[in-house]
């Protein structure tokens, strides 16, 4: 027994010397103390030896385990110093070197507003409502009252894909489908923020393609103070608390009576300059109450519900908020223009 012991460490001597890596290590863990290793193996017949050789080969296997263990972990130490030692070696830095430059992204100014909108009409109740881009005939004009004479219909004016195929030229139909989905026809209170498609020539305030939020509340009991409340409010939010809002009349044929909602002036507080053209009001919404020919074609009783709808341009509002002038800027996705809607408070 002494001899197989003797034999063993001779044999760990060896094979601890020729080790190159942690891997070989392990595999010597394995060998030696390993459910079939040559230490477990020492022990195997126990049951045929005497009371004093049990309690001696006992005592020399545990010692031996404890030994091997110890030489195993030391040549694994040994290693993994050896091998960090070697990878710094290698993987020298140099802190004086200047840093990579990474470009950050930020949030596009529509969508700061798209989102400040949608934030404060949540906050009133609302539910964001989207719908498809390519709209039909039916819910892009009929079911809105727009009669089939209209000028908005002219393919002047539209861009059609087939003769009932069209890009929607608002966000209106989006409303007109959630009214007919409303099969309880329940109270609805929603806003539609998505993008919508005009056959304009671009120049620096009108674009082909550009982003609207409409609104939309219908009920049993809704009235023109309701909307006149909750555009005041809009407004103040969007332009500042010491705002004047004035409600001008004005013609749509999906609602009646329809209006249109300008701020007082925010640069000259009315007394007129180049941003209100010397008026002193600022143009930002149209409005008014739903046109009774619209609930009834989208399956609410205009004898026993109203309501109340509004539309803005995103572009519109950001241009004013920013002050920027050309609405093409939105869209050339210079990083210097975006750039300058992304910077911290109090940044110079
Ligand atoms: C506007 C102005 C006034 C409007 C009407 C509707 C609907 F679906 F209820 F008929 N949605 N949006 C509306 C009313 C839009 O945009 C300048």
């Amino acid at each position: 027994m002494k001899e197989e012991i003797a034999k063993i460490r001779e044999e760990l001597q060896k094979d601890l010397q020729e080790v190159q890596n942690v891997h070989e290590a392990n595999d010597l863990r394995v060998k030696y103390l390993g459910k079939k290793g040559l230490i477990t193996d020492l022990t195997k017949d126990m049951g045929s030896k005497s009371i004093e050789e049990k309690k001696e080969l006992g005592k020399a296997s545990n010692d031996l385990k404890n030994e091997v263990t110890e030489a195993i972990n030391q040549v694994l130490k040994d290693l993994e110093e050896k091998e960090l030692e070697e990878r710094l070696k290698k993987d020298k830095i140099d802190p004086t070197l200047p840093a990579t430059n990474i470009p950050v992204g930020g949030i596009h100014p529509l969508t700061k507003i798209t989102e400040e909108v949608e934030e404060l009409f949540v906050s009133m109740g609302y539910d964001v409502v989207s719908g498809p881009e390519v709209e039909d005939d039916l819910h892009n004009f009929q079911l809105l009252n727009v009669p089939k004479n209209h000028p908005a219909r002219d393919a002047q004016d539209t861009f059609y894909i087939t003769e009932e195929l069209l890009l929607r030229s608002q966000t209106s139909p989006v409303q007109a489908r959630t009214m007919l989905k409303m099969e309880d026809k329940s109270p609805i209170r929603i806003i539609c923020p998505g993008k919508v498609y005009r056959r304009d020539d671009d120049d620096a305030t009108h674009s082909h393609q550009f982003n609207q939020i409409e609104g939309l509340v219908v009920g049993e009991n809704i009235s023109l103070a309701d909307l006149k409340g909750t555009l005041e409010v809009f407004a103040k939010k969007m332009f500042g608390e010491d705002r004047n809002v004035r409600f001008r009349p004005s013609f749509f044929p999906f609602t009646e009576p329809s209006y249109e909602v300008d701020v007082s002036c925010f640069k000259c507080g009315g007394k007129g300059c180049n941003i209100c053209k010397g008026t002193g009001w600022i143009e930002i919404l149209g409005s008014g109450m739903v046109h009774p020919n619209v609930l009834r074609d989208c399956g609410y009783d205009p004898n026993k519900y109203t309501g109340f709808a509004f539309g803005l341009g995103i572009e519109r509002v950001a241009m004013l908020r920013y002050g920027i002038t050309d609405i093409r800027d939105f869209y050339t996705n210079d990083l210097r223009f975006l750039k300058n809607y992304n910077r911290m408070e109090g940044d110079k």
